[in-house]
Formats: structure tokens, C-alpha cells, sequence
């Protein structure tokens, strides 16, 4: 009897232990994901087949950022589902909906032209894209 007490009591000491193990993991995970300081912000509002810099007219407007900046897009849903994406730096939000918010980071390595887009559906042909310059 007492000797069955002692082996659950030691069952209940590992599995706290690994408890605890699982979660300082999950939180140095996220640690990971901090954002460095931006050189360069766009807040930008995405609806219809549209991005815009928030509170501006402009439609899919040229975005002009200085060759190794670091881009930081935060970007909101102001109507239906979007992304925004630029193949040539791997950036990519999250496909978010209306209301939702999504950030990322990119270092623009490479001077040039790229197309950023929108790569839900046929968003892309329907027009929802524009020009990230970087000089
Ligand atoms: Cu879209």
C-alpha cells in the first residue's frame, strides 16, 4: 500500500516537471517571434480588390522604402479576406477578415521593383496589387 502511494506521489512530481518543461518551451517560442525595430511602417487597409495607406485615397499606391530597411506592414481588414504578400522577400501576412489586424517584418535587401499583392482567390487578377519600390 504505501508503497504504491509513494510510486503515484513520484508520478505526480514528473508530470509537473514536465508541465512546467512544455511551458517555458511554448513561451521561448514566442519570444521568437519579437519584432525588431522598423526603419519604415505602412499601416495599410485592404478592401474590396484594394490596399490603401491608411486614411489616404490613393488606390493600391507605390510603396517607397531605402534598400536595407527594415518593413514593418501592419495591415487591417476594413472589407472581406485579404493578405499581403511579396514573393521576392517571403513576406506575407496571415489571411485575415474584417476587423483583424496582422504585422510583419521584412528586410528589403535588394533594390528594384516588386509587386506586392494579394493572393486570395483571384484578388491578384481582379487587380489588388501595387509597387513596393526600394531605392
Ligand atoms: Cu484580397
Amino acid at each position: 500500500m504505501t508503497h504504491n502511494i509513494l510510486i503515484r506521489r513520484f508520478m505526480y512530481v514528473v508530470l509537473a516537471i514536465l508541465a512546467a518543461a512544455l511551458l517555458i518551451a511554448a513561451g521561448g517560442q514566442e519570444e521568437v517571434e519579437e519584432l525588431d525595430e522598423p526603419d519604415v511602417v505602412f499601416d495599410l487597409t485592404a478592401e474590396g480588390r484594394e490596399f490603401y495607406i491608411a486614411g489616404e485615397d490613393e488606390q493600391n499606391p507605390d510603396l517607397v522604402v531605402r534598400q536595407g530597411d527594415v518593413v514593418q506592414i501592419n495591415l487591417e481588414i476594413t472589407g472581406g479576406n485579404h493578405d499581403w504578400v511579396v514573393d521576392e522577400f517571403n513576406a506575407a501576412t496571415e489571411v485575415i477578415s474584417v476587423g483583424d489586424t496582422d504585422t510583419i517584418q521584412f528586410v528589403a535587401d535588394e533594390s528594384g521593383e516588386f509587386e506586392y499583392y494579394c493572393s486570395v482567390g483571384a484578388h491578384r487578377a481582379e487587380g489588388m496589387y501595387g509597387t513596393l519600390i526600394v531605392e
